[in-house]
């Protein structure tokens, strides 16, 4: 009896290495911490109706971020794994096998459980203030979205101490992901945890898009709406169309490894590249996906610390447009090597390097909005003046990559890992970082802390160009993607501990990053404008940080830019238009069938991922309990009497 509990302990936790035995330690000790804290200053009410119960499109979006940064951490950590794996040869830091969990983690959290929910938390917080709404269209909806994405990335990240990390690479191509060459769970935590979150992503796509098409302030035509909220437009068309894809791809894969399918075997009539082409028809959508809504903020930045109307706004609105559009037809470059002959080679070749001309387009219409601008170098424009050199290298080594026949040598070599990190990094990352700095003051109420600032800033674009660019030449040298080892002879060696000290420069920016907020927190100047940067959109006519019904009296808006619009005819003495009565206002309840209900999907992709019924079985029907409750709950809504608005705004603004 003893010896089976120990046999089935040893296979199911991941045991025989340290560093997991000191997560396992770590995990305990913050979840004792954590409870312990909760528990002696008697906050678990407070928590359960402030925040894990909240529909609140602010407070969901603070959430988003909190848990984004987070897995910035693990990711970071993994990443600073594989550097020091690689810095010279014949490091015996990270067993092979683990190198290619360590891989396969890094990215995946990146991209969907780091970049995704970034993004979200910042469409959460700004978009319904910016087009001047009250709330998302379906604020239900979006806090279970929330919830489904914090328990697929809850079960992914589990896979580190319970049952082995998936290692088949974030693309998890079979057969290598199948279930002959893959027989453990770790490639269905992988399929769990992304499609848990993904059913979030796509419910959050159609949330936003309904929200920009129906909810927007009286007179704000499309054509008024601001560039972030553009942007979000855009990014939600391709969200609505690629998620989809994923999730079949996902499901088909995991037919063939639970239900015995043969999708994408190599026999019985399935076809592995089937996978591969449709896993890239949601991937490459997807990298527009995460750097759409970066081109949002870099536009809405701009345009403030320039003080000037951004420039060309259509164009920049078509651009915007055509890529998500042009987004669909790139997705075979990804592998031009699989040998479909040189006609198809030559579509999805000129169709890639056609989006270099709409991108080409936006940074042009940056640097013109720039010139002649009275420009102010804060933070959040520091990160976009930051972005576009690093971002028009990193563009232009992709269309180098586009280029089919010299592809064949570029292909899944380093040169392909510095060009992807360059956009993500530089696009992604440093465009999530300027949105966070512009509207944390909107969000807090507080800027956060610039000498601190100043140090991560420089300390992440240094460290940038020295962990990247030489990842350029290993690449032209053949130094593969994907390998834990090299020898001497290879001459590799330098380079890689070049590249693995500017890793660790990046590591030192994000710990600035957390002192910078750490320190903000502590010491700090209540902003009581509400306006901290003299800014130009409707977010900033609200206080900081907003009510929760955002406008007491929703605004009528004329112009693009009308915030500024209304602040100069404020200056100039024009004499407004009188502001209709107060009214009482309509709020959606909080609820908590959204986190219930993302908790049995959790349960339920646990048993998925062991194939155990006695979880999935009672996980699903929680579900579906779940949604009867929903869908027999008729007291969902409720009214804030105009006493409470006129007391909340005099306490806010000191006058009503
Ligand atoms: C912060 C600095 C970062 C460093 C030092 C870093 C480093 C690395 C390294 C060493 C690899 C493995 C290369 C290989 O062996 O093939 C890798 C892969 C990858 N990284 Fe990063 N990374 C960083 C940030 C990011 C970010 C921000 C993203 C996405 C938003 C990202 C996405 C990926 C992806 C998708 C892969 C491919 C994983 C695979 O091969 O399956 N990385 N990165
Ligand atoms: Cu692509």
């Amino acid at each position: 009896m003893l010896d089976t509990i120990k046999d089935f302990a040893s296979w199911f936790f991941v045991t025989g290495d340290p560093l997991i035995y000191g997560a396992d330690v770590a995990i305990t000790l913050s979840v004792i911490a954590i409870v312990g804290v909760l528990t002696y200053f008697k906050k678990w009410g407070w928590l359960w109706k402030n925040w894990l119960t909240t529909v609140d499109h602010k407070k969901i979006g603070i959430m988003y971020i909190l848990a984004s940064l987070l897995m910035l951490f693990r990711g970071g950590v993994d990443a600073i794994m594989m550097r020091t794996q690689i810095a010279l040869p014949d490091i015996k830091f990270l067993e092979p096998e683990h190198y290619n969990q360590v891989f396969t983690t890094h990215g995946t959290i990146m991209i969907l459980f780091m970049a995704m929910p970034l993004m979200f938390g910042l469409f959460n917080i700004i978009v319904p203030l910016q087009i001047g709404a009250r709330d998302v269209a379906f604020p239900f909806l979006n806090a279970l979205s929330f919830w489904l994405f914090f328990a697929g990335a809850m079960l992914f990240n589990m896979s580190f101490v319970i049952g082995g990390s998936p290692d088949a690479g974030w693309t998890s191509y079979p057969p290598l992901s199948g279930l002959m060459h893959n027989p453990g769970v770790g490639q269905n935590f992988y399929i769990w945890g992304i499609q848990i979150s993904g059913i979030g992503s796509l419910a959050t796509g159609i949330n936003f898009m309904v929200t920009l098409i129906k909810m927007r302030a009286p007179g704000m035509t499309l054509m008024k709406m601001p560039m972030f909220s553009w942007s979000v437009f855009a990014t939600c068309i391709i969200i609505i169309l690629a998620f989809p894809i994923l999730t079949m791809t996902l499901a088909l894969l995991f037919l063939d490894r639970f239900g015995g399918a043969h999708f994408f075997t190599l026999d019985l009539g399935g076809n592995p590249m089937m996978y591969i082409n449709l896993f890239w028809m949601w991937g490459h959508p997807e990298v527009y996906i995460v750097v759409l809504p970066a081109f949002g903020i870099f536009s809405e930045v701009v345009a403030t610390f320039s003080r000037k109307r951004i420039f060309g706004y259509k164009s920049m609105v078509f651009a915007m447009l055509v890529i998500s559009v042009l987004s669909f037809f790139t997705w075979l470059h990804h592998f031009f090597t699989m040998g479909s002959g040189a006609d198809i080679n030559v579509f999805f070749a000129i169709t890639t390097m056609l989006i270099a001309i709409p991108t080409g387009v936006k940074i042009f219409n940056w640097l013109f909005t720039m010139y002649r601008g009275r420009i102010k170098f804060e933070l959040p424009m520091m990160w976009t003046i930051a972005f576009i050199p690093c971002f028009v290298v990193g563009g232009m080594t992709g269309v180098l990559l586009a280029v089919a026949p010299a592809d064949f040598q570029f292909h899944n070599s380093y040169f392909l890992i510095a060009h992807f990190h360059q956009v993500l990094i530089g696009g992604v990352v440093f465009g999530y970082f300027a949105g966070m700095y512009y509207w944390w003051p909107k969000m807090f109420g507080f800027k956060l802390n610039d000498y601190w600032g100043k140090w991560a800033f420089w300390f992440w674009n240094i460290g940038f160009y020295v962990c990247f660019m030489p990842q350029y030449a290993l690449g032209l040298a053949g130094m593969t993607r994907r390998i834990s080892e090299y020898s001497w002879d290879t001459g590799w060696g330098p380079l890689n501990l070049i590249s693995t000290i500017g890793a660790f420069l990046m590591g030192l920016g994000f710990i600035f990053q957390v002192v910078q907020i750490a320190t903000s927190i502590f010491k700090h100047q209540k902003d009581v404008t509400g306006d901290i940067w003299d800014a130009r959109t409707l977010e900033w006519s609200t206080p900081s940080p907003a009510p929760e019904y955002n406008f007491a009296v929703i605004p009528h808006v004329h112009d693009v830019d009308d915030w500024w619009e209304t602040k100069q005819r404020r200056a100039k003495g024009i004499p407004e238009a009188p502001q209709p009565q107060l009214e009482p206002i309509h709020m959606p309840k909080n609820s908590a069938i959204p986190i219930i209900m993302s908790l049995f999907w959790f349960v339920a992709g646990f048993g998925f991922v062991f194939g155990w019924w006695w979880f999935y079985v009672p996980g699903m029907i929680g579900v579906l309990l779940c949604m009867l409750a929903r869908s027999f709950s008729y007291n969902t809504d409720y009214y804030i009497p105009v006493d409470e608005i006129k007391r909340t705004e005099a306490a806010i603004r000191g006058s009503v």
